[in-house]
């Protein structure tokens, strides 16, 4: 914990209120790597004598922090300071690679298996093709700035999509290969979105616990001519996750 000294004074003659003041003032700290994810924010008391504020004002602006997503209380053990969520807008048909990409962070795979297989007839069915037809199934786990974030299963019909299996998409993006290599530009999804219980295997590749919760996407990626191009289920750790749209007023005539 800093010293109280290091705390800048709060400009109480100004319009900007105390404890929005104090607000900003935590998050340089954060922003300047002095308090990090995990570690304790002072209690009301500490930060009301450090800003010289009432306690009320002290609890608004850690209260202020937890609406952003920077700050998550623990009954009996106090405030810790968390990273916010990421925000994947379920409107955007973007790829992996493009959203992390856009947020500023750098994206990577973690390739667990790339293979050619016979669909189920349940996968045969979303993609369309024959029991016998060939389909590429990836399974890879997606990180921002190394931090594994999602487990994605990919499939892809090879037929329209000849010599794809050849690709190191351990480096490689789906939709950027699919959309240069063999032009085709996806059009849009029908997608379905879930909370589920992580798996052993799931928490054991997102370093999370059992059970935690996990956004999952399932997408069927269609193109222009109405024709599936490939279904996905993305699952996302629901501790940096959350998905955001915009909803319209329904108008009635
Ligand atoms: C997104 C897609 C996923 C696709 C992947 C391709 C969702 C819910 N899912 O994560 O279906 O396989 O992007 O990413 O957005 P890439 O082009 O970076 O390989």
């Amino acid at each position: 914990m800093e010293n109280p000294k290091d705390v800048e004074a709060l400009d109480k003659q100004g319009f900007i209120p105390l404890y929005y003041q104090i607000q900003q003032s935590l998050l340089a700290r954060i922003q300047r790597g002095d308090l990090k994810e995990g570690d304790l924010f002072e209690g009301e008391e500490e930060l009301s004598r450090q800003y010289k504020v009432s306690r009320m004002t002290a609890r608004q602006a850690l209260h202020g922090l937890k609406l952003q997503g920077y700050a998550m209380s623990e009954r009996g053990k106090g405030t810790f300071v968390t990273r916010p969520k990421l925000v994947k807008s379920i409107l955007m048909l973007e790829s992996f690679t493009e959203e992390i990409r856009r947020k500023g962070i750098t994206p990577s795979s973690r390739l667990l298996e790339q293979r050619v297989m016979r669909p189920t007839p349940e996968l045969a069915e979303r993609l369309r093709v024959q029991p016998t037809a060939d389909v590429l199934h990836l399974r890879r786990v997606r990180l921002a700035d190394d931090l594994a974030l999602a487990i994605e299963d990919s499939h892809v019909p090879l037929k329209r999509f000849p010599g794809l299996e050849q690709i190191d998409f351990s480096t490689k993006s789906l939709y950027e290969t699919i959309r240069h290599k063999y032009g085709l530009q996806p059009a849009w999804a029908d997608e379905v979105i879930e909370a589920l219980p992580a798996t052993r295997d799931e928490a054991a590749l997102l370093s999370i616990s059992r059970n935690a919760s996990l956004l999952c996407i399932s997408r069927t990626l269609m193109a222009a001519d109405d024709t599936p191009v490939e279904f996905a289920v993305s699952r996302y750790r629901g501790d940096r996750y959350r998905a955001s749209l915009r909803v319209p007023m329904l108008t009635f005539v």
